[in-house]
This record gives structure tokens, C-alpha cells and sequence, in this order.
């Protein structure tokens, strides 16, 4: 499989979400040489070769309808082009139960999970990306919270 992007993690989401366990990454950069006032001419350079050899792990976020802290939540994680489950609680009242003990006891939503790792809730998952650390816990670090 192949793709392009702006970043190498951009690419590197894209390619995780399709279901790649393992990337290799690109960078080409080029750059523009002026040689005299007529002739432009680009340079093409391989810059690096990254083994991406961790999978992203699964982003889970119980959720209900009408939920402001939900739809932030769910906006954050969209806007870095996160992939996520979402389990809507007014779906599927069950799962309330299942989230409430995989949340030692916290009763509001949202509750986000990244892989193993119990984030809380949006105030939480806000403060891990302004501490700069989500992207980090995204990556299958979980040691970084
Ligand atoms: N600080 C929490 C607030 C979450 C919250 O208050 N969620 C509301 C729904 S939008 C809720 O679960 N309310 C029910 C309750 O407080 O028991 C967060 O950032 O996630």
C-alpha cells in the first residue's frame, strides 16, 4: 500500500487506519535551485527511511447523544485525524456498566480509552494534548501519562 501526505504522520495514520502494522517512511524532499536567471531546475533528495513498527492502538470513547464534552472530544480526536470507536450509551445502555468499571467508577461521559491506557474524559484528553503528550500515547506509548 501507498500514500502521500503532508507529514510522515499523516501518512503514517493513514496507513495504520487501513490496517498496516508495519510502515516504512519516505521523505522526498525537493528543493528548488535557481542556476541562472532563465533555468530552474529541482533536486530530488530521499531523505529518510523510518520503520514505523508500532500499531496505533484502538481509541475507544463512550459516549451519548447531546453531549457537549462528547462532540469535543470526538472533534479533537477528528481534527488529528484519529480514527476511533464510539460507543453510544443510548444505544446500547449495557455498556454503561462495562464503561463504569473499566472507568474505576466514573460515571460521566465521555470516557476515552487509548489502548490500554484509562484517559478520563475530555477535560483529560484536552490536557493531554496541550501537555503535548497525547500524540506520544497515540503512538502506542503508553508510559507517557
Ligand atoms: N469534566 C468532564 C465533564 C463530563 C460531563 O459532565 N458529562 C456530562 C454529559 S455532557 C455527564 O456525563 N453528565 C452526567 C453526570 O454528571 O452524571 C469531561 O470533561 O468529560
Amino acid at each position: 500500500m501507498l500514500t502521500a501526505g503532508a507529514t510522515a504522520d499523516t501518512c503514517a495514520r493513514a496507513l495504520l487506519r487501513a490496517g498496516a502494522t508495519h510502515i516504512d517512511v519516505l521523505a522526498l524532499v525537493f528543493a528548488r535551485v535557481v542556476a541562472s536567471w532563465r533555468t530552474t531546475i529541482y533536486i530530488g533528495l530521499i531523505h529518510q527511511r523510518i520503520p514505523h513498527g508500532t500499531p496505533m492502538p484502538s481509541v475507544e470513547i463512550y459516549t451519548t447523544g447531546f453531549c457537549p464534552y462528547c462532540s469535543a472530544a470526538k472533534s479533537l480526536l477528528r481534527r488529528k485525524g484519529v480514527a476511533y470507536k464510539e460507543i453510544d450509551l443510548g444505544r446500547d445502555w449495557a455498556q454503561r456498566d462495562v464503561m463504569v468499571k473499566r472507568a474505576n467508577g466514573r460515571m460521566t461521559v465521555p470516557q476515552i480509552f487509548i489502548g490500554p491506557v484509562h484517559v478520563g474524559g475530555n477535560d483529560d484528553l484536552h490536557a493531554l494534548e496541550r501537555s503535548g503528550k497525547l500524540d506520544a500515547l497515540l503512538a502506542g506509548d503508553g508510559t507517557s501519562v
